[in-house]
């Protein structure tokens, strides 16, 4: 495959979501810019999801530093997650999460692979199913998963079906803001659920999410709501991809610059920058 072509594929799979969460969409794009290293090429990636300021960051870092230097922080900060996020798990846990996210389903395995017992609840995640993604990968791991239906979810955080009551909320971030973060569609109805029932939410997430502007809550097409809806059907369906999680709602930010409050890590990660 010519470089241009593997170039459009990568783009491609980025748009379609066959490529997802934020840490491989940030890794995959740096990748599709080493083949074209152009100015149009960042402005083309950028343009493929408007919610991921790491896919900025990443591309806007390529212009000083080495590549290989970029790579290697995705593993050094994912590591450091894992070490982390394995102090935080007890035997016995009920973790629960959603969607799927890279920080957090590697360090619930690194956790599983270093002897920890627990197990998992999660939830699809409509439209897309990235749920499913992520039982898969935990249950290859021998993590007992269960997955519930969106509308389960305080069902599922409860134990209300006869389950355990959860004990731990970890879920991945897409974007870093000052008022909180933004994640897929549903995390701020977990964070509302979870502050109510007095269960501990954490979010699992690379620093280099982190961005000073807002972001952009990309809306995607109706068809992958409701795949045979004629074009011209008078029915309007919104599918936003993204919602805010205030800050208020989270217990403590797990990133490679450790396991701090919200505020803590504002103030940490904007000397950083
Ligand atoms: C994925 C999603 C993930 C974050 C973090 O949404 O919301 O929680 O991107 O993922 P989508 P990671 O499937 O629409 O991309 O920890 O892998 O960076």
């Amino acid at each position: 495959m010519g470089k241009r072509e593997e170039f459009n594929k990568i783009s491609k799979g980025i748009k379609e979501i066959k490529i997802q969460g934020a840490r491989n969409i940030a890794k995959k794009a740096l990748y599709a810019y080493s083949l074209i290293p152009t100015e149009n090429s960042i402005k083309k990636l950028i343009s493929l999801r408007s919610t991921e300021p790491m896919l900025v960051n990443v591309l806007r870092r390529a212009k000083t530093e080495t590549l290989k230097e970029i790579f290697e922080h995705f593993d050094s900060a994912q590591n450091e997650i894992n070490k982390l996020v394995f102090s935080l798990i007890h035997d016995g846990d009920v973790v629960y999460t959603h969607c799927h996210s890279t920080n957090v389903t590697h360090a619930l395995i690194y956790t599983k692979k270093k002897g920890k017992h627990f197990e998992v609840y999660n939830t699809e995640t409509r439209p897309l199913f990235q749920g499913r993604k992520t039982a898969t990968e935990l249950k290859k791991a021998g993590i007992k998963v269960t997955m519930f239906v969106d509308s389960a979810m305080d069902i599922a955080l409860m134990g209300k079906d006869g389950g355990k009551k959860v004990s731990k909320v970890f879920i991945g971030a897409d974007a870093l803001l000052k008022k909180g973060i933004i994640n897929k569609v549903g995390s701020g109805m977990i964070g509302k659920l979870a502050k109510l029932n007095k269960i501990p939410l954490y979010v699992l997430a690379d620093s280099w999410k982190y961005s000073p502007k807002e972001v952009k809550i990309e809306e995607r097409s109706f068809h992958e709501v409701w795949k045979r809806l004629p074009n011209n059907s008078p029915i309007k369906i919104k599918n936003p991809a993204f919602e805010l999680l205030k800050k208020k709602y989270i217990k403590e930010i797990v990133s490679e610059l450790g396991i701090h409050t919200y505020s803590k890590f504002l103030k940490i990660v904007k000397k950083k920058n």
